[in-house]
């Protein structure tokens, strides 16, 4: 007989994503992604100077506020004309900010995010040791504070109680290496979240010898963690749960904008990017061009009564929560009307077959590991393994990057608005791609539209019925214990999702900050 599972909240922080997944005789034969809350970005923004972008887009999210500041500014760079004008320290400024970010954010995934899905925190309960970090974890939780390590569900842990002890104390010490990056992200962003720096024409922070050496031991110490501690956990938590190279595969569609700017191209699909952009499909690990112009977000299944399949740049946002047929205020992006996973494995993948190093090294260094091919990425553990990787090569980059910044140089252009103009910004959050449309009329903004990775992987079905990632995911899923879907969060969270992101729309009636009327 069919049950129906729903999980609600999925997530241990940014909380609203509700999934409800239909299993027939153990296997999940449909699955549904909604996102359940209601937010207000893009009509905020609507007759507001420009420069409000970067400062009201980054409060979207207090995870990845840098993405959105990255996504608005260069979207008003292109709108100002000013794409190719920013000056090389601006440009490296831009990349050590938002790659601090980058560190931030795989780390808070990995460790407080999803590793209490496969670590058994309560292996510490009884812990009588030495170690501070331990004491102190077994002693909030004989005080009952269980708010960071639920949700959970039991009857799948499997790593040896003395595994779990020293991952445990593994998440502690990931709360100080995201403390250091956070720390590395204000030494020129001015502070985290929602940094102040990264502006049109480049960053407003001066570089000197101090700010350098203050970025570059912490970032040691970041890449000896990654190096070190996180890199060797993913590869032991894959060891032990190995059969997730073989669950939640899905789409098997990546596509990435491509992020960490090499040069001033001023058009963004030309620019030279570290990660590349493009698209490719596992079916052939062809790589394929990318044109933002075929991007268009339906709506049959959203809460929306604006018209459906509209690009971005002339995007409207109606809501109608009495929809029929409608289960999400998540919108449908779309690539060509297919669907397409966006997030590190995508960008890793799209690397990957481009023969981008050190990415192929290192891809091909975890396949060997687990004797597995390239297939073995599409998958639960692959979009973990794709994140560990790329933590490491941003970190890595990083240590370079900063060396090439010059004490006393320029790090911005200067810029007039315009009276009008339309822009893009388009990048890679660390959750994937993100893009930002703009029309500026009369010196102010005239529609301001964001399509945002968690937007992209945890849509609901479109207008043509195909279901989005997380649904094609969970899909063919097999459940052992209805009551405890191990295998569903697992899925869902590895593409580290973040609704907070994922639902930025209000109302386009209403331009009013403080109420916000459902039509
Ligand atoms: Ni709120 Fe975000 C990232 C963006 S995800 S975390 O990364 O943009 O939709
Ligand atoms: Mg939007």
């Amino acid at each position: 007989m069919a049950t129906t599972i729903v999980i609600d909240p999925v997530t241990r922080i940014e909380g609203h994503l509700k999934i409800e997944a239909v299993v027939d005789d153990g296997v999940v034969k449909e699955a549904r992604s909604s996102g359940t809350l209601w937010r207000g970005f893009e009509q905020i923004l609507e007759g507001r100077n420009p420069l409000d972008a970067q400062r009201i887009t980054q409060r979207i999210c207090g995870v990845c506020p840098t993405a959105h500041s990255t996504a608005s500014t260069l979207n008003l760079d292109s709108a100002f004309g000013i794409a190719d004008k920013v000056p090389n320290n601006g440009r490296v400024l831009r990349n050590l900010i938002f790659g601090s970010n980058f560190l931030q954010s795989h780390i808070l995934h990995f460790y407080h995010l999803t590793a209490l899905d496969y670590v058994d925190v309560t292996a510490v309960a009884g812990y009588r040791g030495t170690d501070p970090d331990l004491n102190q974890v077994a002693n909030f939780i004989s005080n009952g504070n269980l708010a960071p390590f639920v949700p959970r569900y039991e009857g799948d842990y499997r790593l040896p109680k003395k595994v779990n002890i020293a991952a445990t104390k593994h998440y502690v010490e990931a709360l100080n290496m995201r403390r250091l990056t956070q720390e590395m992200l204000a030494i020129f962003g001015g502070h985290m979240p929602h940094n102040m720096s990264i502006m049109p024409g480049g960053v407003t922070e001066q570089v000197s010898v101090d700010k350098i050496a203050d970025f570059r031991w912490r970032l040691e110490k970041v890449r000896h963690f990654i190096d070190n501690v996180y890199i060797p956990d993913v590869l032991a938590v894959a060891g032990v749960y190995d059969d997730y190279f073989g669950i939640g595969g899905g789409v098997g569609n990546y596509m990435a904008y491509g992020v960490f700017e090499m040069d001033q191209e001023p058009d963004l699909t030309k620019r030279k990017r570290f990660f590349p952009g493009g698209r490719v499909k596992m079916s052939d690990l062809k790589p394929m061009k990318l044109d933002p112009n075929r991007i268009t977000e339906h709506v049959s299944h959203s809460w929306y009564k604006s018209d459906s399949k509209l690009h971005p740049s002339v995007g409207k946002t109606e809501a109608a929560h009495d929809k029929r047929g409608a289960y999400s205020w998540m919108k449908s992006p779309r690539y060509d009307n297919e669907v397409y996973e966006v997030g590190p494995l995508a960008r890793q993948v799209n690397a990957y077959v481009r023969g981008e190093e050190p990415t192929v090294t290192l891809v091909n260094s975890v396949l060997g590991h687990f004797k597995a091919d390239a297939s073995a990425l599409k998958s639960t553990l692959g979009r973990h393994a794709a994140r560990a990787i790329e933590a490491k090569i941003v970190a890595d980059e990083m240590a370079k990057w900063v060396l090439e910044l010059a004490p006393g140089e320029p790090t911005m252009a200067v810029y007039d608005i315009p009276e009008s103009g339309m822009g893009m910004g388009i990048t890679d959050a660390p959750r994937g791609s993100l893009g930002h449309w703009i029309t500026i009329k009369d010196h102010k903004i005239d529609n301001y539209q964001a399509v945002v990775p968690t937007t992209w992987n945890g849509g609901p079905r479109d207008d043509k019925g195909q279901p989005g990632p997380f649904e094609q995911a969970l899909e063919g899923t097999k459940v052992r214990d209805a009551k405890n879907p191990f295998e569903l969060v697992r899925i869902v969270r590895s593409f580290d999702p973040c609704l907070a992101c994922a639902i930025h729309v209000v109302d386009a009636h209403d331009n009013d900050m403080g109420k916000f009327v459902v039509s």
